[in-house]
């Protein structure tokens, strides 16, 4: 469950969050495929609660009511046309896979799709799942039956996480049906599973219900990352569930905010991943930051996020330069800050907004950080410099590194007060290479600046400190 199934040498996760179908299809067919990310996450794929009061939220899409492919990203008529088209331009799909529970406690009415629920009385006739699906007071010991305490694993994962009913995982019934879902996507030809609260479902029951789901269309087992909030200090720990896939990794962005917020050297992040205390490169999925983290949902706040382009800007590039795990940058919309539940740009019937582009950047209240330069350019070098060894690691401060990727790569950051002026040894074969941190290699020629690398192999490398992007980026793709 740990293999991606990339095609062709690529590396990377895309999260378009909230985005249709339709626009997702031509995202992979315009930008995805020929910039090289493998892999978008899409936003759960199955019928939800349609949430009025606040109206319309994100939140109301981890609220299910069925299996029903019929979101307000689109149908499953437009799902499978999306798998298929974004498979031949050479980019899977990972779906948000919502297992642990159905809608929260309460009320009744008719989902996405139109299909009818009663959360009060603990029906759910699309699936159908009813009251003998849900765990109760047999497992869950807490008076109103949601989780109050993290520190004891049976309540974290038998009761109700924010009130939302909590599905009786031991019973095979309930794996089947969350296995006839997933067997159904991958029917569809997705390659991969982002599993949701995982945390609070036992590992022993995950493990079970994937004994129940079939290979990937073109064989192997699909790719699955579970959530599993892990930032330490907890007794649920990440690693619990290695047997079903990979885990995705809380602790890389936390500590690189504190980096690249100027609380924590960067100069220390020479041995940075299995060295922090993080798991091993092939069990995690990190990220900067997610839909939830970023608006202080989901393990909460203290990440960076878009709202802080120049620090993020520069913890993004860093993890993309960086070879431990498999990196995941995320692709947000734009909304009032203060209004943590608010969904995505919409029309005024509430259906969801195009997205439409001018130039390379998007427009509609979508913000595409995977569009901005100084992050798909990283992509790139990632993707050429995959399975090289980080190599010629220099610090000349407490906030100035640089290193290369084996003879392929070289990247130096800068995050103190004057600028990076030094003969650097970069690896790489004597040439002329254009930075894609402040421009793109285009016919031939650099937009940005350019670095000369002598036949030793050094350069001499200047960073600037006051500017917007306080970092230099070459790999032998963008030679002149
Ligand atoms: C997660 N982790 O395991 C996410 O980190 C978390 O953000 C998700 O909650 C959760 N899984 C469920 O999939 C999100 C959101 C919550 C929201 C739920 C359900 O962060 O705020 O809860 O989705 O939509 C909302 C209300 C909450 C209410 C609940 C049920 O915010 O106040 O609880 O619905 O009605 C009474
Ligand atoms: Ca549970």
């Amino acid at each position: 469950y740990t293999d991606p199934h990339c095609i062709g040498g690529r590396d990377g996760i895309v999260h378009l969050f909230e985005w249709k179908w339709n626009d997702i299809a031509a995202e992979c067919e315009r930008f995805l495929g020929p910039y090289g990310f493998c892999a978008v996450q899409t936003s759960p794929a199955n019928e939800n609660r349609v949430v009025t009061n606040p109206n319309r939220p994100w939140w109301e899409r981890y609220q299910p009511v069925s299996y029903n492919l019929q979101t307000r990203s689109g149908s499953e008529a437009e799902f499978r046309s999306m798998v298929q088209r974004c498979n031949n331009a050479g980019v899977r799909i990972y779906v948000d896979v919502v297992l642990n529970h159905m809608t929260g406690a309460g009320g009744n009415g008719h989902g996405t799709a139109g299909t009818y629920y009663d959360a009060g009385g603990l029906q759910f006739p699309g699936v159908p799942y009813g009251p003998t699906d849900f765990n109760d007071y047999s497992n869950c010991n807490t008076w109103d039956l949601n989780i109050h305490n993290y520190n004891n694993p049976e309540e974290v994962r038998n009761c109700r996480l924010v009130s939302l009913l909590d599905l009786r995982m031991e019973k095979d019934y309930v794996r089947q049906k969350a296995a006839d879902f997933l067997n159904h996507l991958l029917d569809l030809g997705v390659a991969g599973f982002r599993v949701d609260a995982a945390k609070h479902m036992w590992p022993g029951d995950i493990i079970a219900l994937f004994h129940k789901v079939k290979s990937v269309t073109w064989g192997g087992q699909p790719f699955v990352f579970q959530e599993v909030i892990d930032q330490g200090g907890e007794p649920i720990k990440a690693e619990e569930y290695f047997a079903t896939g990979r885990v995705t990794n809380f602790k890389f962005g936390l500590e690189l905010a504190r980096v690249f917020r100027r609380q924590n050297a960067m100069k220390w992040l020479s041995n940075f991943g299995v060295g922090w205390g993080m798991w091993s490169s092939e069990k995690v999925v990190n990220f900067i930051d997610n839909h939830d983290n970023q608006r202080g949902h989901g393990g909460g706040g203290g990440v960076l996020t878009h709202w802080e382009p120049r620090p993020y800007k520069l913890a993004t590039a860093f993890m993309l330069a960086h070879p431990y795990g498999m990196p995941r940058v995320m692709s947000s919309f734009e909304y009032n800050r203060a209004n943590d539940y608010e969904g995505p740009p919409h029309n005024g019937d509430m259906s969801i907004k195009d997205v439409t582009l001018s130039g390379m950047s998007c427009n509609n209240g979508w913000s595409c950080e995977h569009r901005w330069r100084q992050i798909y350019n990283m992509v790139a070098f990632r993707n050429l410099a995959r399975g090289t060894p980080i190599a010629n690691w220099w610090s000349g401060a407490d906030y100035q590194i640089a290193f290369s990727r084996g003879n392929k790569a070289f990247i130096a950051l800068n995050l103190e007060g004057y600028e990076i002026n030094q003969m650097l040894q970069t690896g790489l074969p004597a040439g002329t290479y254009c930075d894609v941190i402040s421009g793109n290699y285009e016919n031939g020629q650099c937009t940005g600046s350019s670095v000369t690398v002598g036949g030793d192999g050094r350069a001499n490398i200047r960073v600037c400190s006051s500017c917007d992007d306080p970092m230099v980026a070459i790999h032998v793709g963008a030679k002149v």
